[in-house]
């Protein structure tokens, strides 16, 4: 029996349903609330922003961060629970407006690095050496409004403090191409994979890769993950969906293109994804239409899909694909992976 995959998702995954266009429209799930429903959902790993651990960090002390996040492993531990990463949010924060590693103003881009090492200790306080790096707005609106060359030195810098801050933390970079800025310096994991390369550490920097950031850059998720996964840098996973081309949708993993989806998981189990340890993560967003007593199904619910296309993967005909493909009769392959996803 091969190795059990393990979930894991963050607390903005449970959310009022606001988007760009319109405020709230679901009531606030506590934090300590929202913990609860982990183990019911099927999940035991929790994603972390530094502030979804303890909020308004920037206004703690180092002692009282240390406490609140010590109070956070508590409550974790009494739900049977374990942190998966940290994340720094510094996208949110005011001195982030213009991108805080590859900001032009030297104090912004101090802030970040301190902030970013404050969200170390905060993941080393909740017994996670993985650090993760979604970065946001370090791109630009407009190009002639910074030198992509030193914006690139920049983030090796700042690549740099974090892993002397810790010699033990790893740092997963989260690619994507575009969103919330017109275009950002790293949209895929090759360039996540290639700048951890210039660091003073290039094993201890790898990727996650979400399923609709891969989409938006106009790629294969699975590809994407076969390459980061060759080179044994696939140290998370955001799994979800996308509807084509337009904002970031996060839909329900394997609602848009369940094909798609297949070959995800396809690959993962091809890679023994499982037996790495690292968690199956899913960033998906229930719609905003649905209401609140059920406005946690799109996580069940995505889970549910990965383990029905493992069992697809599983019970794949390979013996009658590999005919097909010595034959290169790739029609007949088609239809033999159609019917197979269609229950025949
Ligand atoms: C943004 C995104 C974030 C990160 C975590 O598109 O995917 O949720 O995954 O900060
Ligand atoms: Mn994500």
């Amino acid at each position: 029996m091969s190795a059990e995959y393990r979930f894991s998702f963050g607390p903005w995954n449970l959310h009022e349903g606001a988007d760009p266009f319109g405020p709230t429209v679901r009531p606030t799930v506590a934090f300590a609330e929202k913990l609860r429903m982990y183990k019911q959902l099927g999940f035991e790993g929790v994603q972390f922003h530094d502030d979804d651990a303890v909020p308004d960090l920037e206004t703690l002390s180092a002692a009282e961060v240390a406490k609140k996040a010590a109070a956070v492993k508590k409550m974790l531990d009494a739900e049977g629970l374990v942190a998966e990463f940290v994340a720094p949010r510094l996208w949110e924060h005011p001195n982030g407006i213009d991108g805080a590693y590859t900001a032009n103003d030297p104090a912004v881009r101090r802030w970040a690095i301190d902030r970013s090492k404050r969200a170390i200790d905060i993941a080393n306080a909740l017994d996670t050496r993985l650090i993760v790096l979604w970065l946001a707005r370090e791109g630009t609106y407009i190009r002639e409004s910074k030198n992509a060359l030193d914006s690139h030195r920049y983030l090796v810098d700042a690549l740099n403090e974090m892993l002397r801050h810790d010699p033990r933390s790893q740092i997963a970079i989260e690619s994507k191409p575009n969103e919330p800025m017109d275009h950002a310096y790293i949209p895929t994991v090759g360039h996540a994979l290639a700048i951890a390369h210039q660091t003073v550490d290039p094993d201890r920097v790898g990727g996650l890769i979400e399923t609709a950031h891969a989409m938006l850059a106009g790629l294969d998720p699975s590809d994407e993950m076969a390459f980061a996964l060759s080179a044994g840098k696939l140290w998370s996973v955001h799994l979800n969906d996308q509807n084509g081309l337009k904002f970031d949708q996060d839909k329900s993993f394997g609602a848009a293109n369940l094909r798609g989806a297949f070959n995800q998981v396809r690959i993962l189990e091809l890679a023994k994804y499982a037996e790495t340890g690292r968690f199956i993560g899913l960033d998906v967003k229930a719609m905003r239409t649905q209401k609140a007593d059920v406005a946690h199904k799109h996580l069940a619910n995505s889970r549910q899909v990965f383990l029905t296309l493992v069992d697809k993967v599983r019970r794949f005909p390979n013996d009658q694909a590999a005919r097909l493909i010595a034959d290169r009769d790739y029609e007949a392959l088609e239809l033999l992976v159609l019917e197979h996803l269609m229950g025949n």
